[in-house]
């Protein structure tokens, strides 16, 4: 916004100083005086997306007629709702002592009015996050209801209501009752202590400033964490680990943590805990201590004061998250112990204070095999060994937040381990700040990814939620895509997938259709003539990528490092080959994709039957797996008849077609849209479209000379040559 705004006000800022030299002169300090207003008030109109959702004051809907509020003014989700409706309607509900018709009651099972609804058991059974949204018709009166055990229940209510009279759905009888699906519902932030955020394309972090050996907290910092905090709650979202899995020791030192306190402060009236995440090694690197062993007594005791020492400062700190022995990081085995010693270790330090361990199972490490086995290899026989205040942190798919994988194995396999899904919300693999995808269309396919451990309809999001496998803890984390760019995440569309991940969190049988319209009657218009095209090209826009990077199973095709751009070809010295491309492609003259069936890494007998076998067959394998588990020749026929080859370069060519489509969507949305957030939705379109083009040309190109075969003249034909491709070395400040 202030680049914009500079272009705009820069020249009025260059005469207005040219006029301040002659300001003795009345007239002139007059005309000074109004340009400033106008600039001021020009300003404050901007529209730079810093709202999110939660735009009340622009909230064009019919409201319902409440006729006063009964309510305990002094509760905070209820100055949460007179403040919102303050800046929708203009006025603040008066309170109320006598029910009339169209009041509007707001409370707890600590408010009298509430127990004489008759509603206890109900809001019991729902739990302290759960609530009530009820019409109730007493004395010929209608008497709108919201109302929850608990206090973090009842903001989740009064922002469902707020939500209902938001999108214009507010109805003539409200019958609500909801709790969630997670009872931890969590964000992950990669950030660093330097203010960097790993893999994030939104500015530095919010929490962290570079420089600071002693950090410090400004009011300037209080009020952003607050708005965050806001949003989070708004959609359920109750905890936040506040720095990068790949943690520094320190970060646990006196300094840092009385950050993190003044953090936790900010945070919890909106419901949300902080955690931390822990480099294994910190007894040893920050304690001192000769080794970080779990089992070592004086490293248990390390921890045990550790855990004392952050209870003090936050009582309700959440508790950690755990990358270890992964990608290079200390972890227990380093001491011949197990992934279940080092995290019950840590869980125990954590029980007495209600703290919990995520301890991650993104590991690949485990021998020589198929990188996408590994994580199933290590953690598979720990099955049933971890305490119960530990869950482990499984990612959706194998490998590693691939544009589409299938679901990880673990998920069903580890039946006496509580298990929780990461998601990536922040789009490493998907474009990162450029491309607009909507993640909530891939995360519900996985969530209801059939994993057949207690027979048919066992789905991914049955088993993490206890539907079907009773565990007593559930959680659902997202590694955030927020930073600290005006509108918090880069991308004006990428607010709607911070959006969906709470949204799904809270309730993960939600359709992604219904999240996509929530959004955009929230966040831009209830005009149907708006909704309809923007919420198509959204819901399409996971496919599109997909189609246009990585189409049939592909994946991991990305350059080396910034995993931004193409580059089948890729190959790095003396590094790592599951970090190079051709390890997934295999691309040669005999076919293209990955043998992961019974004759090659029979990766498929992680699952279980009869999905097993399903995959296992490369006719009844999913196609849009199909190079995932199986090399297959360029000849093979697809099923809609065309060969693989073919069938290859039409998708990447619908991909490329699906986003000139999108801009075509955007571009006749503009007179429903404030033209700061279509231009900025509008240039990164064009960039998205070029991409496209970018990666089905890199693709097509380099694997035509393993099919040897013409692309179909009715593809669009290659603007690019392949040498050069191969030579472009991307300049990631232009795509970040
Ligand atoms: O996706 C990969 C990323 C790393 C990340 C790692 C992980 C935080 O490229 O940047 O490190 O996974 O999930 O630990």
């Amino acid at each position: 916004m202030y680049k914009l705004f500079y272009i705009i006000f820069r020249p009025a800022f260059l005469i207005l100083n040219a006029l301040k030299l002659m300001r003795h002169l009345y007239i002139i300090r007059k005309f000074i005086f109004f340009i400033q207003l106008f600039i001021i008030v020009s300003a404050l109109h901007a529209e730079d997306g810093h709202q999110l959702w939660l735009r009340f004051d622009k909230t064009k809907a019919t409201f319902p007629c409440f006729s006063g509020i009964n309510a305990c003014d002094s509760r905070f989700a209820v100055k949460e709702f007179q403040y919102d409706w303050n800046e929708m309607t203009g006025n603040r509900l008066q309170v109320v002592n006598v029910l009339n018709n169209n009041t509007l009651v707001i409370g707890t099972l600590k408010d009298r009015n509430i127990v004489s609804f008759g509603v206890g058991n109900e809001l019991k059974q729902l739990g302290m996050e759960g609530y009530i949204i009820k019409t109730i018709h007493q004395n010929n009166k209608n008497i709108t209801v919201v109302a929850s055990a608990g206090d973090k229940g009842l903001l989740y209510g009064v922002f469902h209501l707020l939500r209902i009279i938001q999108t214009n759905k507010f109805p003539q009888s409200l019958n609500i009752s909801e709790k969630p699906s997670y009872a931890v519902r969590i964000l992950n932030h990669w950030d660093n202590q330097d203010g960097s955020v790993e893999r994030g394309y939104a500015g530095h972090s919010i929490f962290w400033r570079y420089g600071e050996k002693h950090p410090t907290v400004t009011d300037k910092d209080k009020v952003l964490w607050k708005e965050y905090a806001r949003a989070n709650a708004s959609i359920g979202i109750n905890g936040a680990v506040l720095n990068n899995v790949n943690a520094s020791p320190d970060m646990l030192s006196g300094a840092y943590m009385q950050k993190v306190k003044a953090i936790a402060e900010v945070l919890r009236p909106y419901g949300m805990k902080v955690y931390l995440s822990i480099n294994f090694s910190s007894p040893s690197a920050l304690g001192g201590l000769k080794t970080s062993d779990p089992l070592d007594k004086d490293v248990v005791k390390w921890w045990n004061i550790k855990a004392k020492e952050i209870y003090q400062l936050i009582p309700d700190f959440g508790g950690f998250l755990v990358k270890a022995n992964s990608e290079g990081l200390p972890g227990p085995q380093d001491f011949g112990r197990t992934h279940a010693d080092g995290a019950n270790m840590l869980a125990d330090a954590l029980k007495p204070y209600g703290g919990i361990v995520m301890w991650r199972a993104f590991v690949y490490n485990a021998g020589k095999d198929d990188r996408a086995k590994l994580a199933y290899k290590e953690f598979m026989p720990l099955d049933g060994q971890f305490r119960d205040n530990v869950i482990v942190q499984v990612k959706n798919g194998p490998i590693d937040f691939q544009p589409r994988e299938p679901f990880s194995p673990l998920f069903g396999a580890m039946k006496r381990t509580a298990l929780m899904p990461e998601l990536q919300i922040t789009q490493e693999y998907l474009g990162q700040g450029n491309h607009l995808v909507f993640l909530a269309s891939m995360w519900k396919e996985f969530l209801e990814s059939d994993t057949y451990c207690s027979g048919k309809g066992s789905t991914v999001a049955k088993i993490t939620d206890g539907t079907l496998l009773k565990s007593r803890l559930t959680a659902i984390g997202g590694v955030a895509n927020i930073g600290e760019d005006t509108n918090w995440c880069g991308h004006h569309f990428a607010q709607a997938n911070w959006y969906s991940f709470g949204r799904l969190a809270w309730n993960n049988r939600l359709s992604s259709d219904d999240i996509a319209e929530e959004w955009i009657r929230m966040t831009f218009s209830n005009d149907s003539n708006f909704i309809k095209p923007v919420k198509e090209m959204m819901l399409e826009s996971h496919e599109a990528v997909v189609n246009y990077m990585m189409p049939l199973g592909l994946h991991h095709l990305f350059a080396f490092g910034h995993h931004y751009g193409p580059e089948p070809w890729c190959d790095v010295p003396n590094t790592r080959p599951d970090w190079m491309p051709k390890y997934y492609h295999n691309a040669g003259e005999d076919g293209i994709g990955f043998d992961r069936s019974a004759t090659g890494s029979n990766a498929v007998e992680q699952y279980i039957s009869p999905l097993r076998e399903q995959l296992n067959n490369i006719d009844s394998c999913p196609e849009k797996y199909l190079l995932w588990f199986h090399h297959v020749p360029w000849h093979k026929k697809m099923k809609d008849g065309h060969m693989l080859w073919d069938e290859l370069c039409y998708t990447y060519n619908h991909g490329v077609k699906q986003v000139r489509q999108f801009q075509t969507i955007w571009d006749k949305a503009e007179q429903y849209v404030d033209s700061e957030r279509f231009i900025h939705v509008q240039t990164r379109l064009k960039i998205q479209a070029h991409d496209a083009v970018w990666w089905k040309d890199a693709c097509l190109l380099y694997f035509q000379q393993f099919s040897k075969r013409p692309i179909p003249y009715d593809v669009e034909r290659p603007v690019y040559d392949l040498n050069d491709l191969k030579k472009t070395k991307l300049n990631m400040t232009e795509h970040n």
